[in-house]
């Protein structure tokens, strides 16, 4: 009885399956299904019921890139299964239509597998939230608790986050007891051999953010350590779910009922929100438990104010909400850009000189005095050699080179084309941060392209910006933490180290993103684990530096 009715569900879904693939083909063939083309605007070439699907499975970006050469256009349209997009190559296009036109309510297209599995229990991040009042609540207060005046104030757990990962870098690295008597400079020409540094921006990401938001020093390396990687773990596996390209669902709506939910597997979904709920449920009681005690530093955390403050007027799901943001959001991308710039710098034929070059203009902002400008690099963005050094990583990497996809919440007319209300968008910002009108030789890493020749001095934003952080409304509300995290953590280590090749060279990293990417098919990019080599930096305050790392605070 069991195997004959286990028997007949088979062919039930079987017959499901075929009976609805048969009734999609036969509608897309009369063109019921299929989406309108939006007039005017050019249209790739595209195969029947699926659309473009295949052709874009993988590095969706880099596809586009190549389609615009191809076909000679910035601008055009592909088709998904149900859904029609609009493609954006040219940087000046995307400075128009983001930023010029019905950029103020632009939403997020709302995704099947992210959005009712996997955000189901904590709610959306702001970055993933539909245009609405909700939204405004939250993004409201993450842009103003985020904005330049106050990531300044969080300058000391900047400098407390990116002492802490040096001191591990150093201590774990060569054989030392990193106690509080000992002097590291005994050890001073202990070589270091080849390390994989991402780790360690991930554990300054993560700590910086558990810091700022609940007022927490989580003890990564030690005693926190299963919750952390736990964190990392989880984090980087959702966000591969949030492809705009891979969630079939969305696109093939008869895929969301069941029994075919359960073949393309929406459990797996489910499976990493429980794991997510178990820490973030226990971040926040544990704030919760701490505020109740009067504890000083989770009472004035940005989520502990939050709870404390009714001026916010955010609601408790909200407030879930800013915490998963705030967890989530540069876990991977702060720390694969900070991995990215040191890759760039261990290349000897340009990233030995960019270093010189770096360590010489700190020098000369801070009168040679390599103590004070160790502390202050966490105060102060002063020394702009430094700061274009990061920009052009931010520009030449792209971690996200489709930034986040956009919809129109309105009829937008741009160029003679009428976009209709709930178009999906994606910008390419791959291609628009390597756009040659606007970057010359854009495959080139060149600090130099962000300062004045003359002054030295760092252009105007007018003058030039990339799109590694978006544009428009929407921008990342996280830039001047990410920029101010990745300042700090370059200039103290350019003040340590000397960044080298790796003596295995096969692990030298590759320079461009697309060609060791382990997840073709993810929203951002996941470089193959590369390696660089540490060295120490002889000068007058070598070894007061190195003092400074190993005594407690
Ligand atoms: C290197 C680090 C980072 C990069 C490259 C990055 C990049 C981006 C991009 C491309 C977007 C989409 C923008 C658009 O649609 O135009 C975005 C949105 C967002 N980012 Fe970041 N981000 C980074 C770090 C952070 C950090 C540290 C936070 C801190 C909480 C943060 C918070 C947000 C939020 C809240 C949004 C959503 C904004 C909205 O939808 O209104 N990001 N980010
Ligand atoms: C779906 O994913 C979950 C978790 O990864 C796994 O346990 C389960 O076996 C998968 N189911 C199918 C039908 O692939
Ligand atoms: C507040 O809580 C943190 C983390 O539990 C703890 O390290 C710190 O000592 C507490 N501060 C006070 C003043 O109790
Ligand atoms: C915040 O406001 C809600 C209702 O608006 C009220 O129930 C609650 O007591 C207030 N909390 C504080 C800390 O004032
Ligand atoms: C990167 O940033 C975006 C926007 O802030 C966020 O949605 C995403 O979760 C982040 N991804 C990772 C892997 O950190
Ligand atoms: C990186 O990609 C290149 C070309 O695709 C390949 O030859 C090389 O083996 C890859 N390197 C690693 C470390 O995977
Ligand atoms: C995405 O790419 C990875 C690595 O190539 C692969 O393991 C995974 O199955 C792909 N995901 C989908 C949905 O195709
Ligand atoms: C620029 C613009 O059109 N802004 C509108 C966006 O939507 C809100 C309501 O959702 C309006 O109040 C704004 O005027």
């Amino acid at each position: 009885m069991v195997s004959l009715s286990f028997d007949l569900s088979i062919t039930d879904i079987l017959d499901i399956v075929v009976s609805l693939f048969l009734v999609w083909v036969i509608l897309d063939i009369i063109g019921i299904g299929t989406p309108e083309k939006i007039e005017g605007l050019f249209s790739i070439p595209e195969t029947p019921i699926i659309g473009n699907l295949l052709e874009i499975w993988n590095h969706p970006s880099k596809v586009f890139m190549h389609w615009g050469a191809v076909y000679r256009k910035d601008m055009f349209q592909i088709r998904i299964g149900c859904k029609r997009m609009i493609v954006v190559n040219s940087f000046d296009d995307i400075k128009q239509l983001w930023v010029n036109h019905a950029v103020a309510n632009n939403s997020r297209p709302v995704s099947f597998t992210f959005h009712d599995i996997v955000s189901a229990s904590q709610g959306f991040t702001v970055g993933s939230t539909p245009a609405g009042e909700t939204y405004q609540r939250k993004k409201k207060t993450i842009s103003m608790e985020l904005n330049r005046r106050n990531v300044d104030l969080l300058s000391s757990i900047l400098d407390e986050e990116t002492k802490y990962t040096m001191k591990k870098i150093v201590c774990q690295n060569i054989e030392l007891n990193c106690l509080p008597s000992e002097n590291i400079y005994n050890y001073i020409n202990t070589r270091f051999s080849d390390i994989d540094l991402l780790k360690y921006g991930q554990y300054f990401a993560l700590r910086s953010a558990i810091s700022i938001a609940y007022g927490w020093q989580m003890d990564c390396f030690n005693s926190d350590s299963e919750l952390a990687h736990e964190i990392i773990e989880v984090e980087s596996e959702i966000i591969k779910l949030r492809s705009p390209i891979t969630n079939l669902q969305d696109y093939f709506p008869f895929l969301r009922y069941k029994p075919l939910s359960l073949l393309s597997n929406a459990s797996k979904a489910n499976f990493w929100r429980i794991r997510r709920d178990k820490y973030m449920d226990y971040l926040l009681e544990n704030l919760q438990q701490r505020i109740q005690m009067k504890n000083l530093s989770a009472c004035q955390s940005l989520i502990g104010r939050c709870l404390l403050q009714n001026t916010s007027e955010l609601s408790f799901a909200e407030i879930q909400s800013l915490c998963l943001t705030l967890v989530s959001a540069g876990l991977d991308n702060t720390s694969f850009n900070f991995n990215h710039l040191m890759g760039h710098l261990s290349h000897p034929n340009y990233g030995y000189l960019i270093q010189e070059t770096a360590f010489k203009k700190l020098m000369d902002c801070y009168d040679d005095n390599a103590i004070k400008a160790w502390k202050l690099s966490a105060y102060e963005m002063k020394c702009d050699y430094i700061l274009a050094l990061v920009e052009e990583c931010f520009r030449f990497f792209t971690v996200l080179p489709l930034a986040l996809p956009r919809t129109t919440t309105k009829k937008v007319r741009y160029k003679n084309i009428n976009i209709p209300e709930d178009t999906i968008l994606f910008m390419n910002a791959y291609a628009a941060n390597h756009d040659p009108s606007r970057f010359p030789e854009p495959f080139e890493f060149i600090p130099e392209r962000w300062l004045d020749k003359n002054t030295g001095k760092m252009l105007s934003s007018k003058q030039i910006s990339h799109l590694a952080f978006g544009a428009g409304s929407r921008k990342c509300s996280g830039q001047h933490l990410a920029v101010k995290g990745l300042y700090t953590l370059t200039a103290r280590m350019i003040l340590l180290f000397k960044i080298r090749r790796p003596i295995d060279s096969s692990m030298l990293m590759v320079l461009d993103p697309f060609q060791n990417d382990s997840c073709p098919n993810a929203t951002s990019f996941e470089p193959k684990p590369f390696k660089v080599r540490l060295k120490q930096r002889h000068h007058r305050d070598s070894n007061a530096l190195y003092n400074i790392l190993t005594k407690r605070n």
